[in-house]
């Protein structure tokens, strides 16, 4: 498994399924920079291979994908790695490729999978800086998989694909989110909602639209938000609350390692975005039976159904959203409905589900391996 190993939903996803092939009985390896945020490395069957980039004075800009390559190569030889599973196609792809390229020469031939995750194609990857080499990684791998429908649309619109796509949507370990929790008097000391964002704060997320969804919400309803993740527009976000005079019911939680207790004690999911491939965040929360109130972008609606798990709009469409989210959170009854909602929907992306459709991704790509192997 290549990801990085931040916040971000890419790496999560990496993470979840790196841990669940090697529940399964598979030695999975990890080349990143850092160790994930989610891994623990002391789980049987997990390894961790930390990138190295040698810091050269000479150089403005360190050459990561070299370095990144060179371990693809000496990991794979080293422990004969059956296949490379790149998240993330900047750089990650291209990397493999060239790995895949040096590994040929010394007569080792391996498998490239890459997953597609969002901003890699919708943002990033479509910039004129890195399109030619994206496209050409997309259509190098030997495999190529995307987490939603509209991810895949998205890269046959932006980049010349010669390659299938195959959609493997993202997926949750339902079997974490079953806390019944008794913390919420820890924010919620006067029986407050409690409203959740999580993220990593970068314009796309649209933070102002959270800060001003929620002072909204609570103007008709008391109510708690809770922002977890660390970002550039954070600080913005604090000195809005401050402006709004809401500062004291907005907590920043930063890069909490207590993700899953967090929203097993939500009310309210917020997800405003103005792109989003598919939402990991939001499929979290409603693993935990929290309904979601997001942006109508990219693949949102794949997750969030409007009207069932929660409701969609357009994007900056605060009003609506707000309007929305008092509608639940306004009827026990109906806020209840919701709730099982979400979770239902939630299952249909439960890891027991889509994990198996990597393991035939996998057995297509190499021949041989079984999900199986203990
Ligand atoms: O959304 C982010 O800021 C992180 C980013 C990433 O690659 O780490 O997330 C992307 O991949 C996630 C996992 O597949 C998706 O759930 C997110 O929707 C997608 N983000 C965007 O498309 C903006």
């Amino acid at each position: 498994m290549v990801c990085y190993p931040t916040f971000g939903g890419s790496g999560v996803l990496a993470t979840e399924l790196g841990k669940y092939l090697a529940r399964k009985g598979h030695r999975v390896h990890f080349i990143t920079y850092s160790q994930p945020v989610r891994l623990d490395i002391l789980e049987n069957n997990i390894y961790y291979h930390e990138v190295n980039v040698q810091d050269y004075p000479l150089f403005e800009y360190q050459p990561y994908e070299l370095a990144l390559s060179s371990k693809m190569v000496r990991v794979a030889l080293k422990y004969e790695l059956d296949l490379l599973h790149v998240h993330y196609a900047i750089p990650h792809a291209y990397a493999a490729f060239m790995a895949k390229q040096i590994l040929k020469t010394e007569g080792f031939d391996i498998p490239i999978i890459t997953t597609l995750h969002g901003t890699d194609i919708t943002l990033v990857g479509r910039n004129p800086s890195y399109k030619p080499a994206v496209t050409f990684s997309i259509n190098n791998s030997d495999v190529v998989t995307s987490v939603s429908e509209s991810l895949r649309q998205d890269t046959l619109d932006i980049f010349k694909v010669t390659r299938a796509i195959e959609v493997i949507h993202n997926f949750v370990d339902m079997d974490l989110y079953n806390k019944d929790e008794n913390c919420k008097n820890n924010f919620a000391p006067k029986g407050e909602r409690i409203i959740t964002h999580i993220s990593n704060f970068r314009g796309v997320k649209r933070i102002s639209d959270v800060v001003e969804i929620f002072y909204r919400i609570q103007q008709q309803t008391d109510a708690v938000l809770l922002m977890l993740g660390e970002g550039p527009e954070k600080e913005r976000a604090r000195y809005q609350a401050q402006e709004l005079g809401i500062a004291d019911k907005v907590k920043f939680l930063g890069k909490t390692s207590e993700v899953v207790r967090v929203l097993c004690i939500s009310d309210l999911f917020l997800l405003p975005s103005e792109k989003e491939s598919f939402g990991l965040a939001a499929l979290e929360a409603m693993a935990a039976g929290v309904p979601v109130i997001s942006s109508n972008a990219g693949g949102i609606p794949e997750v969030n159904i409007d009207g069932e798990t929660g409701f969609t709009a357009d994007v900056g469409d605060v009003g609506k959203m707000s309007e929305r989210a008092l509608y639940i959170l306004q009827d026990q009854e109906r806020f209840e409905r919701f709730r099982k909602a979400a979770r239902a929907q939630a299952e249909r992306f439960s890891l027991e589900k889509i994990g198996p459709k990597y393991f035939d991704l996998y057995q297509k790509a190499t021949g041989h391996l079984s999900e199986t192997r203990v």
